[in-house]
């Protein structure tokens, strides 16, 4: 298709709310893919051609080989907090900005999270399934009896605004203790007001009664929990993974599931999802979601507003609203 604007051209790599796309228009020419085609790395190259800007999903690989490919591409936005599909280092070698959205979406995920945890440790959909299958024919004093929430520990593993935002939720709301590792502590006033208190990862994994993970993907947190890390949390104990795929160990989690080493886990995000390790659907002592932990209506909006806010910012006005890039100075 040839056209005769003179707007800057980007991309949208999939489908998104009509709002997105008409406010994006009102600025550049933009190419979306309202059918929702799951392009392979050879098509977002294709279509990247001729782009200055692309809105991503916080799954599309931006790394040095695919920025040789595109000169004149000068802003990915995701539309997420995680930025690990990002090679930071790489687009700033190639004065490409990156931008993520973040806080928007805090509070619905922190929400979500104790949602998995709840679920995961009062059992809640291994019940359903149970009932749902007709097994429900009497009353017994041990039916489904599950690990206590209020009053329990709550271990936090990175504590950013998500961490945060659970530890609020479970010191305030459920009178849990919390405690949390982070590669570094808070400020006191935080501490304070999360109610939370520092311990070493070792503590944190063999005191926690809930572990909610928060900590982003990178090479560093990569199985972060894994088969020595499961053993040495308690057997009543639950593990949730709000983070990112590949923080757990999945195969050795499903093998510490069946095995009762722990006593249940509730998973939001998987290794090389959408696909799920096939050993995680034979066990029922884990709560399974399909990454859904910030899908809200509002939250989902704010999120890809955000992300037209970097790219108008960037493109139009000089100034992204969440730059990522250390210390970037190209102008757009
Ligand atoms: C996204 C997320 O919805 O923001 C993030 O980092 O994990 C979620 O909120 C998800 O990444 C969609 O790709």
């Amino acid at each position: 298709m040839t056209s005769t604007s003179h707007k800057p051209r980007i991309l949208v790599t999939r489908a998104i709310f009509p709002q997105v796309i008409d406010r994006l228009s009102e600025h550049f020419e933009v190419e979306t893919n309202l059918a929702d085609d799951l392009w392979d790395r050879a098509e977002l190259l294709r279509r990247l051609q001729g782009k200055v800007g692309v809105f991503t999903t916080g799954v599309e690989r931006i790394d040095a080989d695919l920025l040789a490919q595109c000169p004149e591409l000068k802003i990915c936005a995701n539309m997420t907090v995680g930025y690990n599909n990002f090679d930071l280092d790489a687009m700033t070698a190639a004065g490409v900005l990156g931008t993520n959205a973040p806080d928007v979406l805090t509070e619905t995920t922190a929400d979500f999270g104790f949602a998995l945890l709840m679920a995961t440790a009062r059992r809640v959909t291994e019940s359903e399934h149970f009932l749902r299958a007709g097994h429900w024919t009497r009353w017994s004093y041990d039916m489904f009896s599950g690990a206590e929430v209020h009053g329990s520990t709550l271990g936090i593993l990175g504590m950013g605004r998500i961490g945060q935002a659970i530890a609020r939720r479970g010191a305030f709301g459920f009178g849990m203790q919390v405690i949390y590792h982070n590669r570094s502590p808070l400020s006191a006033a935080l501490e304070l007001e999360c109610k939370a208190r520092y311990v070493s990862k070792q503590e944190l994994l063999t005191t926690a009664d809930h572990l909610v993970l928060v900590v982003p993907y990178s090479a560093a947190s990569h199985h972060s929990i894994g088969a020595p890390e499961l053993a040495m949390m308690k057997p009543t104990s639950t593990l949730i993974n709000i983070a990112r795929g590949g923080i757990v160990d999945d195969a050795a989690l499903a093998q510490a599931l069946k095995n009762r080493v722990i006593a249940a886990a509730g998973l939001d995000v998987f290794e090389g999802e959408p696909s799920v390790h096939p050993d995680l659907l034979t066990v029922p002592n884990v709560v399974l979601t399909p990454h859904i932990a910030s899908a809200t209506e509002g939250t989902r909006r704010a999120m890809a507003d955000l992300a037209v806010d970097n790219l108008v910012g960037f493109l139009v006005h000089g100034r992204a609203v969440t730059p990522l890039n250390p210390g970037f100075t190209a102008a757009a």
